[in-house]
C-alpha cells in the first residue's frame, strides 16, 4: 500500500487513515463485494491506464451477476479512477475498485445493508518477483479445485469467491513454490490463483476456454489479440495436466502479474527451462501495448 494518500470512498477524496468500514459490514462477514484489478502506466505521453473502461465495465458485470445495486455508472468510476492517479502523485500504479454491502444487515439477505464504492490506488511492483519475470517461476498443481460454475460465478470477480484462490496460493508457498495452477471439477486445467494460463505447442499457443470455470481475464484476451496479430495460432482448448508437462513453454497472464513465464510444473522442467521464443514476444509486445508503444493499440490507452 505504499504511497496511498487518499482513497475514493462515495463521491469523496478520503486521507488513507480515514477510509474505514464497520466491523458488522456484511461484506466482512459473507464476501458480498465485487473489485476489480487495474494497472497504470509510464508512457512517453504521460501516465495511461490500460483498458480502464472494460475493467469498470466488468465491475458493472460482477456487481450484476451478484445482484449487487451499483448507481455510480461506468463513466464516472472512469473518471474517478483518473483522479485516484493524480491525488496520489503516481506516475504507474495499481488501481483497486471495490463495491461491497456496508452495515445496515447480518444475515444472508444484504439487502438492505448500504452499499459502498471506493476506489484505491498504489504503486505495485512484478505481482511474481522481478525474477520470476526474467527466468520464470515454479508452480504446482494445486490441490484444490477452481470454484464451479454451479456454486459461484467463476466470470465474476466476487470477494468472497477469492478464499478459493487464497488456499491454493497458500499451500503452494508453504510447499515451496512460487504459485498455484489450479484443475476444474472436470479435471481440467483452468488458471492460476490470480492469473490466466497460456500453454505453447509446436509454436501454436492454447489457452483454456471460459467453460474451464476461468475468470476470462482482459490480460489474457490482450496477449490472444497480440500474438494473434503477428501470425501465431491462438486457440482456445481443454487442456489436461499431461499437456501442461508436454509444453514447451507455458505463461501466465493477469493484470497484476502481466506476462510472467512458468519455468517449472510439479517439478518438472518446462521445455528448455528458460523462458521460450512465443513468452519472450507476449512480454515484448505487452510491455510495449501498455506504454504507448504501439500505434495500432492506442485505444487500450486512457490517459489520467
Ligand atoms: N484469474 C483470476 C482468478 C484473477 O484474479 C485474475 C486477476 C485473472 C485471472 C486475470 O485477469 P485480468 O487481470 O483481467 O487479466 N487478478 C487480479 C487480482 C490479483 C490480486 O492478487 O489481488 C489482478 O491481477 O489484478
Amino acid at each position: 500500500m505504499d504511497s496511498a494518500k487518499f482513497i475514493w470512498m462515495d463521491g469523496e477524496m478520503v486521507a488513507f487513515d480515514d477510509a474505514k468500514v464497520h466491523v458488522l459490514s456484511n461484506a466482512l462477514h459473507y464476501g458480498t463485494g465485487v473489485f476489480e484489478g487495474i494497472r497504470a502506466y509510464e508512457t512517453p505521453d504521460g501516465t495511461a491506464i490500460f483498458r480502464l473502461r472494460e475493467h469498470i465495465e466488468r465491475l458493472h458485470r460482477s456487481c450484476r451477476a451478484y445482484g449487487i445495486p451499483l448507481e455510480r455508472t461506468v463513466e464516472e468510476l472512469i473518471e474517478v479512477s483518473r483522479q485516484i492517479i493524480t491525488v496520489n502523485d503516481l506516475e504507474s500504479g495499481y488501481i483497486r475498485p471495490l463495491v461491497f454491502y456496508e452495515l445496515g444487515a447480518i444475515g444472508l439477505n444484504p439487502a438492505a445493508a448500504r452499499v459502498r464504492t471506493m476506489i484505491a490506488a498504489w504503486r505495485w511492483g512484478t505481482y511474481l518477483g522481478d525474477e520470476g519475470v526474467a527466468k520464470g517461476i515454479r508452480v504446482r498443481v494445486s490441490s484444490w479445485r477452481r470454484i464451479h460454475q454451479s456454486s459461484f460465478i467463476p466470470v465474476a470477480k466476487g470477494t468472497g469467491q477469492y478464499l478459493n484462490s487464497v488456499l491454493a496460493k497458500q499451500e503452494a508457498l508453504a510447499t515451496g513454490y512460487d504459485e498455484a495452477l489450479l484443475l476444474n471439477m472436470e479435471g481440467n486445467v483452468s488458471e492460476g490463483s490470480g492469473e490466466n494460463l497460456f500453454l505453447i505447442r509446436d509454436g501454436v499457443v492454447f489457452t483454456p476456454p471460459a467453460s474451464s470455470g476461468i475468470l476470462d481475464g482482459i490480460t489474457r484476451a490482450s496477449v490472444m489479440e497480440l500474438l494473434g496479430s503477428e501470425g501465431v495460432e491462438v486457440r482456445e482448448a481443454g487442456l489436461t495436466r499431461g499437456d501442461l508437462y508436454n509444453a514447451d513453454e507455458l505463461f501466465f497472464t493477469g493484470t497484476a502479474a502481466e506476462v510472467t513465464p512458468i519455468r517449472e510444473v510439479d517439478d518438472r522442467s518446462i521445455g528448455t527451462g528458460e523462458p521460450g521464443p512465443i513468452t519472450r514476444r507476449a512480454q515484448e509486445l505487452f510491455s510495449q501495448a501498455v506504454t504507448g508503444k504501439l500505434s495500432e493499440y492506442r485505444a487500450w490507452l486512457t490517459f489520467v
